[in-house]
């Protein structure tokens, strides 16, 4: 080959909230095989394991080129022995033994059949797995002890694998502000989750509210969850109240990632003529039964379950409320890693606090919370990580 041929050189930044990871890119077959093994990692609750592949595979979708060779590689961070040893053999061979027999294996299978179902982690998965369960149907067959979510990600267990489209979305998208106006006024309603990062589908469909009026929204989920239920639209709900201010000595760091706002787990009984307004209905989905063992199997059925996250957040922690909930997982992981480990300071969903000045750092906007943190403001859409 011609020297001229030599991919030029790029520079990657080794945080993934420095760089811009489009949701289109280059070396998806590459890409897909380190998530297998960063999502196997996660069954066996291996978190190191896990991020590490995450992160190689995210430095990956940041390339502006398909990767061919290792030469390629050598000045890029975060690929580590493992990772590099997968692409290799990719790259040699079209697939790579690990992936393919992770992939192949029983337990990797069952895993994600159990997690699949709406309320069960990997934990709960494992034990099934280690009591010889494989499916939902085992669960129903075994009549398994299951509690109020875990019932209902049964009972819808196919609609809920069905990945939510765009369309979809917006149909209820519109829902959602109606069901918000009509309780509170005034109420600013946010699409977050993949859809903001422009994902053309999603396992459920995320929302942020607030109102411009600090406190205008203190217990405003209740409202919200009774209009929705009143108009026969909730399949399943779990509200949990805001806990953040709980504590009195003002806004306490969150001791874990997890934020605590006001926020409802639901499911959303979506009539499909709404979405398809100008398609003929279909049967759509047959799901595996309720865990009395009558079948809930809505073939031809008007409407399909999707699942909603509804979180309410103040006016002013609105900025970081939107940051935190936009994702990528990964992408969010990197900010908080890069707020603490360069910069001092810690970044929830709640706020920024500087520790060297030890105060919190104000934030309108999801720009300024950036400028804060130094970093060049990287839109949604390159959030992909
Ligand atoms: N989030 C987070 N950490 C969590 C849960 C959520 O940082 N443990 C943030 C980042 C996510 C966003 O909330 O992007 C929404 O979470 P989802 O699980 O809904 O993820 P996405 O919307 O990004 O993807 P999808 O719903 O398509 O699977
Ligand atoms: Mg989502």
């Amino acid at each position: 080959p011609k020297p001229t041929e030599v991919t030029p050189a790029v520079i990657m930044k080794s945080y993934a909230c420095q760089r811009r990871t489009p949701l289109k890119h280059h070396n998806s077959f590459l890409t897909e095989a380190l998530e297998i093994l960063a999502e196997n990692a996660e069954f066996s609750e291996n978190e190191g394991r896990s991020v590490a592949f995450r992160r190689s595979a995210s430095v990956l979708k940041a390339l502006p080129y398909v990767v061919r060779a290792m030469n390629e590689l050598k000045d890029l961070p975060c690929l580590g022995e493992h990772s590099l040893r997968v692409i290799k053999e990719i790259l040699e061979d079209g697939t790579s033994s690990e992936v393919e027999s992770t992939r192949q294996s029983e337990q990797f299978q069952a895993m994600k059949a159990l997690t699949g179902v709406f309320g069960v982690g990997a934990r709960t998965a494992d034990r099934w797995f280690r009591e010889g369960l494989r499916s939902p149907e085992d669960l129903i067959r075994t009549g398994q002890k299951l509690n109020h979510a875990q019932q209902a990600g049964v009972q819808y267990y196919t609609d809920l694998n069905t990945p939510v489209t765009e369309k979809e979305a917006m149909v209820i998208s519109d829902i959602v502000e109606k069901a918000v106006k009509a309780v509170l006024p005034g109420a600013i309603i946010t699409l977050t989750g993949g859809f903001r990062r422009g994902k053309e589908v999603g396992h459920d469909v995320d929302f942020l509210i607030t109102h411009p009026e600090e406190g205008a929204e203190e217990r405003l989920m209740p409202k919200i969850v009774n209009w929705l239920e009143d108009q026969g639209l909730l399949l399943y709900q779990k509200t949990t109240r805001n806990s953040y201010l709980e504590s009195k000595d003002g806004p306490a760091r969150p001791p874990s990632n997890m934020d605590r706002f006001e926020r409802c787990f639901s499911i959303f009984k979506l009539e499909q003529a709404q979405v398809n307004s100008d398609t003929r209905l279909e049967a759509s989905s047959c799901n595996f039964g309720t865990t009395d063992g009558t079948q809930e199997c809505h073939s031809g059925s008007s409407w399909r379950a999707v699942r909603v996250d509804l979180v309410v957040s103040p006016y002013s922690q609105f900025a970081f409320a939107t940051l935190g909930w936009t994702g990528s997982k990964l992408f969010e992981r990197e900010l908080r890693r890069w707020a603490g480990q360069e910069k001092g300071m810690s970044l929830s969903s709640h706020a920024l606090y500087d520790s060297k000045q030890q105060r919190y750092l104000h934030a309108i906007s999801e720009e300024d919370i950036f400028a804060h943190l130094g970093l060049e403001y990287i839109p949604p859409s390159e959030r992909n990580a």
